[in-house]
C-alpha cells in the first residue's frame, strides 16, 4: 500500500519540476525512483526499518531522506510545497498531445489557464494564436487534442487498476460488516486497458460500508453517495465505483457488475427464453431462484460456467451450451518464463539472482535472453560478451542446480537480418527476436522484416510481436495474416509479452494465432526479479484469448520444448 503510493507522490514531483522547467537529471532521478518503488516486491516501511533505502538503484541521498519522511509521516513537504507554487490543474494539461512544459508555463503566465477547461475556453476565444511561437494550427490541435483526452483515451492500464484495486479490495475485507467482497467490471475480466474500479460487496450494513468507502485516504472527492451505492474519485485520477447488496443477492450482482455489458445483455435474452427474468440482483421464474454461486446462475440458465475473461460476447456463450468451452491455462500450469534480462543488458539483477528468485517461484526453469548489440541503448551484448554469458550460464546451471536455457532477444534489423550471424545463434537454446526500431516503416516492409525473422532457422519465438505500449504507441502497421501463416509454416511461436503496458500479442491475435494452429508463449520479459509477478498478469490475459495449457509452450517441461526447437542438447 505504501509503494504505491509513495510512487505516485514521486511521480508527482517529477511531473511539478517538469512544469517548473527544472534541471532534465533531477526530473529523470524522480521519474526513475517512482518506477522502480512501484515495481518493488517487498514494502518500502521494512526497507527503511533496515536502513535499506540506499541500496536501491537510483535512490541518492536526497531521495532517501524524501522517502524516509514519507515512511515517518505520511506525507512529503517538498511535494506539498510545489503544490503551493503550482495549481494543481496544470498537471493535466501535460496529456494533451503536442504541449509540453513550456507551453503551459505561457498559458499559465500570460493567460492565467490553471486548468483544462481554462484552455479550451482561450483556445475557443482565439487566444493562444496570440502567444510567442504559437499560431492557429497550434489553437486547432490543441483543441482537437482537449477533444480526444476527454473522449476516454483516459482509460488505465489493467496493472495498474489492478494494484489499486487489491488496496481497496484489502481495506473492504478487513471491515466486520462486510460478509464478501469482490472486484467486477474488466479488471475481472483482465481487459488491458479499464475505465474505473467496480467493486461489490455483500453486507447487512450499507451505510458503514459505504462510509468507510467514500472516507478512504485515496479519495479525492465524492461523486456519488447513495444508501446502496458510492463512486468516488481517486487521487489517482480514476474512478471507483461500489455496490452493496444483502448475501442472497451477491452472485447475481457479482456477475452484472463484472460485465461485460455485450454478454449480460446476451444472458439476459436467454433467460427471457427459458420463460426467467435476469436482473443486477436476481434471477426470477415466478418468484427468486436462490443464486449462491455464479456456477449456479449459470447452471440455472442450463449454461456451464464461464470465467470472467471471457465474458465478451465473443461465442462464450454458444460455447456453454455445448460443452465447447475452452479448458483455460491457468498460472499453475506454466512452468518456465522464456524471456529475461540481467545485468549483462539492461536488467538489474544477476544471471543468479533472476535464477534463484525464478526457482523459489517455482518456475522449473528459465531462458536468459539478453539485448544483441544493435541495441546499445540497453547495453546489448556483443558475441564476446555472449560467448562469455553462454560460460557463466553452463557454470551457473551446475552450481545451481537449475536448467538455465541460454538464449538471446536478438535485434531485426532494419532490412530484416539479425543482428547476429548464424553461426552464434546455432550455439544458443533459444532465439527470441524482435524489433526495437525502424517502427515507421510500411506495412509490407515491417510484415517483412517479422516473416524473414521466422524464415530463420535459429529463431524460436517472435517476442511483442505488434510493438504496441498500451496508451502510448499504437501496434505496428503489419499483415498478421501473412505472419501468422508464417508462423504456422516454420514452426514458430509467437509471444504474448506480459509486460503490463505490452500484453502484445493482444487477446484477439493471440486467439488468431490458436486457430491458426501457432503455438504462444507467456513471457515476462523480465528486468528484474519483480517483474517475474507480471506472469499472473499475462496468463490471465491469455485466458481472454481462450488458451488452453496445450497452446501455450511455457506449460512443456524443457525436454518437450527442446524436441519442439529441434535443439536437444
Ligand atoms: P470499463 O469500466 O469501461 O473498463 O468496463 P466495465 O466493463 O468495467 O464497465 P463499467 O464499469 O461501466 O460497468 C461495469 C459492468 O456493469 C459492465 O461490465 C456491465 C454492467 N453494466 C453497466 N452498464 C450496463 C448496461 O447498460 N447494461 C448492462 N446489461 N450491463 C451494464
Ligand atoms: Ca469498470
Ligand atoms: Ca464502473
Ligand atoms: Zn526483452
Amino acid at each position: 500500500m505504501e509503494n504505491l503510493s509513495l510512487a505516485w507522490m514521486l511521480q508527482e514531483i517529477a511531473d511539478l519540476l517538469e512544469l517548473k522547467g527544472e534541471n532534465l537529471f533531477k526530473i529523470r532521478a524522480y521519474n526513475k525512483a517512482a518506477r522502480s518503488i512501484s515495481e518493488l516486491a517487498v514494502s518500502i516501511k521494512t526497507l527503511d526499518a533496515d536502513g535499506k533505502l540506499g541500496q536501491l538503484t537510483g535512490i541518492g541521498k536526497a531521495l532517501e531522506a524524501k522517502i524516509h519522511e514519507y515512511v515517518a509521516t505520511g506525507s512529503i513537504s517538498y511535494l506539498e510545497q510545489l503544490h503551493q507554487e503550482i495549481p494543481r490543474g496544470l498537471l493535466e494539461l501535460l496529456h494533451i498531445p503536442g504541449v509540453g512544459p513550456k507551453m503551459v508555463q505561457q498559458f499559465y503566465q500570460q493567460l492565467g489557464v490553471t486548468s483544462l477547461d481554462d484552455l479550451e475556453t482561450v483556445a475557443k476565444a482565439r487566444r493562444i494564436r496570440g502567444l510567442k511561437g504559437m499560431g492557429t494550427k497550434t489553437e486547432l490541435s490543441i483543441l482537437r487534442g482537449i477533444e480526444r483526452h476527454r473522449s476516454g483515451s483516459g482509460r488505465i492500464s489493467l496493472s495498474v487498476a489492478n494494484q489499486v484495486a487489491q488496496l481497496i479490495y484489502m481495506l473492504l475485507e478487513a471491515l466486520s460488516v462486510v460478509e464478501r467482497v469482490e472486484i467486477a467490471g474488466s479488471i475481472r475480466r483482465f481487459r488491458e486497458s479499464c475505465k474505473d474500479l467496480d467493486f461489490v460487496v455483500a453486507s447487512t450494513s450499507p451505510l458503514k460500508v459505504i462510509e468507510v468507502f467514500t472516507q478512504m485516504p485515496l479519495v479525492a472527492e465524492i461523486i456519488v453517495c447513495g444508501d446502496t451505492k458510492a463512486s468516488v474519485r481517486l487521487k489517482t485520477g480514476f474512478t471507483a465505483d461500489l455496490r452493496v447488496v444483502a448475501m442472497d443477492q451477491f452472485y447475481c450482482t457479482l456477475h452484472y457488475l463484472t460485465g461485460s455489458k455485450e454478454h449480460n445483455v446476451v444472458m439476459r435474452q436467454i433467460a427471457q427464453k427459458q420463460g426467467m427474468h435476469l436482473s443486477e440482483y436476481a434471477l426470477i421464474k415466478n418468484e427468486v431462484i436462490p443464486i449462491t454461486s455464479e456456477v449456479e446462475l449459470y447452471k440455472a440458465l442450463g449454461l456451464s460456467y464461464i470465467a470472467p475473461e471471457l465474458r465478451e460476447d465473443r461465442g462464450e456463450i454458444l460455447a456453454a451450451q455445448t460443452g465447447k468451452l475452452p479448458k483455460l491455462i491457468s498460472r499453475s500450469d506454466i512452468l518456465a518464463d522464456l524471456h529475461m534480462h540481467t545485468t549483462y543488458s539492461d536488467g538489474i539483477h544477476s544471471i543468479s539472482e533472476m535464477a534463484e528468485a525464478a526457482k523459489k517461484l517455482g518456475f522449473t526453469y528459465i531462458a536468459i535472453c539478453d539485448h544483441s548489440q544493435a541495441l546499445s541503448i540497453a547495453n546489448g551484448l556483443s558475441e564476446v560478451r555472449l560467448r562469455r554469458q553462454m560460460q557463466e550460464i553452463k557454470q551457473l546451471c551446475n552450481a545451481l542446480e537449475f536448467p538455465i536455457l541460454c538464449g538471446t532477444e536478438v535485434d531485426i534489423l532494419a532490412d530484416g537480418s539479425l543482428d547476429f550471424d548464424d553461426r552464434i545463434l546455432a550455439e544458443l537454446d533459444i532465439v527470441v527476436a524482435s524489433i526495437h526500431s525502424g517502427f515507421q516503416q510500411d506495412k509490407d516492409k515491417l510484415t517483412d522484416r517479422i516473416i524473414q525473422a521466422i524464415k530463420n532457422p535459429h529463431v524460436s519465438i517472435i517476442a511483442h510481436p505488434t510493438g504496441r505500449i498500451i496508451g502510448h504507441r499504437q501496434p505496428y502497421d503489419l499483415d498478421m495474416e501473412l505472419i501468422m501463416q508464417a508462423a504456422f509454416d516454420y514452426g514458430k511461436i509467437l509471444e504474448i509479452n506480459a509486460t503490463p503496458d505490452r500484453l502484445d500479442l493482444s487477446d484477439v491475435y493471440a486467439r488468431m494465432a490458436k486457430a491458426r494452429g501457432v503455438k504462444l508463449a507467456i513471457n515476462t520479459d523480465a528486468h528484474s526479479v519483480d517483474h517475474f509477478r507480471h506472469m499472473d498478469l499475462g496468463v490471465g490475459y491469455a485466458r481472454r484469448a481462450w488458451l488452453e495449457p496445450e497452446d501455450v509452450v511455457n506449460t512443456w517441461s524443457i525436454q518437450e520444448l527442446q524436441d519442439f526447437l529441434g535443439r536437444n542438447t
